[in-house]
């Protein structure tokens, strides 16, 4: 299903792409380096990137805004993945090195059927539905993207979690050859994230496989990344390898690195500022114009019909 067609690749697009990586080389045997190094300053072609593969079979799905889409430029350029640097730019420059093929998820924990899976494989026997989400970080900046996913809660139920199942955690692959972010004490790697089973098994929780209609890139989170939508962007974790089912509420990168600024649940709160900026507004990423849009923010980013049951009765303040 990964697999593009022969057909669907433009001559142009071989060439280009071989193109670029011979730059890449030539670039980087001029100045002695190897293939992983990072070289600040240096511009390189974000098209380092592997080959953009169509994705085939994708439905529409119901859950979709139909606010204008933020640009796939836009989309894939400005990003925040910690493990290729802290830079909106450096994800889309260095995540080339990431190999997400073959790739193995492990499923641990409270549940019936643990074990190793290719994702291939998870991926075969999934429903892959276009969503397009408004996605907003907790940095005050917002995007609209075209995911492409499938249902966590269809994943999840494979796995068959156990009563003692009451939170589900996912850690990003660690391997600081791949990611040299790693190298760099920046956050706790791997980065964890989690959510209660009751947030994970909402419609509109899915693991996205690719954006725009196409394979994930990988500055997006290739191959499989988390987009929970009503909450702040750092709950969408990337280039997940495990899915741990647990009884306690798990340790997370951000909540621990900040429990002030970074709670568990990181619902989109207008109300709740962040202690060293506002959150009741967003700045709207977007290119074409000098001017840089903001609008208000909406509780639960404007998903609340879907999930604000799931916290009926909880002080929002507290948990945060
Ligand atoms: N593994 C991993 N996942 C991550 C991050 C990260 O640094 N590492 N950054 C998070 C944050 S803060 C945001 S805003 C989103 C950004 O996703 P995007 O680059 O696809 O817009 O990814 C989230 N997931
Ligand atoms: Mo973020």
């Amino acid at each position: 299903m990964l697999i593009k067609k022969p057909s669907d690749i433009k001559p142009s697009e071989i060439t280009d792409q071989k193109h670029y990586k011979d730059r890449r080389k030539f670039i980087q045997a001029g100045l002695g380096l190897t293939g992983a190094a990072m070289v600040p300053g240096l511009w390189l072609p974000p098209a380092v990137q592997a080959a953009r593969e169509k994705l085939a079979g994708v439905q529409k799905s119901q859950y979709s805004t139909k606010e204008k889409t933020t640009d796939y430029e836009d989309v894939t350029t400005y990003n925040n993945f910690y493990e290729f640097g802290t830079d909106k730019s450096d994800p889309a420059k260095y995540a080339h090195t990431l190999k997400t093929s073959p790739w193995t998820l492990t499923i641990e924990g409270e549940v019936a059927k643990p074990g190793k899976f290719h994702l291939e494989d998870i991926i075969k026997q999934s429903v892959l539905e276009e969503r397009i989400y408004r996605f907003r970080c907790v940095e005050a900046w917002s995007m609209v993207i075209p995911w492409v996913g499938i249902s966590l809660a269809d994943i999840i139920k494979r796995f068959e979690p156990t009563s003692r199942a009451k939170f589900v955690e996912f850690t990003t692959l660690y391997d600081p050859k791949q990611m040299p972010g790693q190298k760099r004490r920046v956050l706790s790697w791997p980065y964890v994230e989690a959510l209660r089973i009751d947030e994970a098994m909402n419609p509109l929780a899915i693991m996205a496989v690719g954006l725009y209609g196409e394979v994930l890139p990988n500055q997006s989170g290739a191959p499989m990344r988390l987009i929970v939508p009503w909450k702040y962007g750092f709950k969408n974790i990337k280039s997940i390898v495990k899915i741990r089912f647990t009884e306690k509420m798990p340790k997370t990168t951000w909540a621990a690195a900040g429990p002030r600024e970074y709670g568990f649940y990181a619902n989109v709160n207008p109300l709740v500022n962040h202690p060293r900026w506002s959150q009741a507004r967003e700045r709207v990423i977007g290119s074409g114009s000098i001017f840089t849009r903001r609008k208000k923010t909406i509780i639960y980013n404007g998903y609340g019909e879907q999930v604000a049951g799931l916290y009926s009765g909880m002080n929002l303040r507290k948990y945060f």
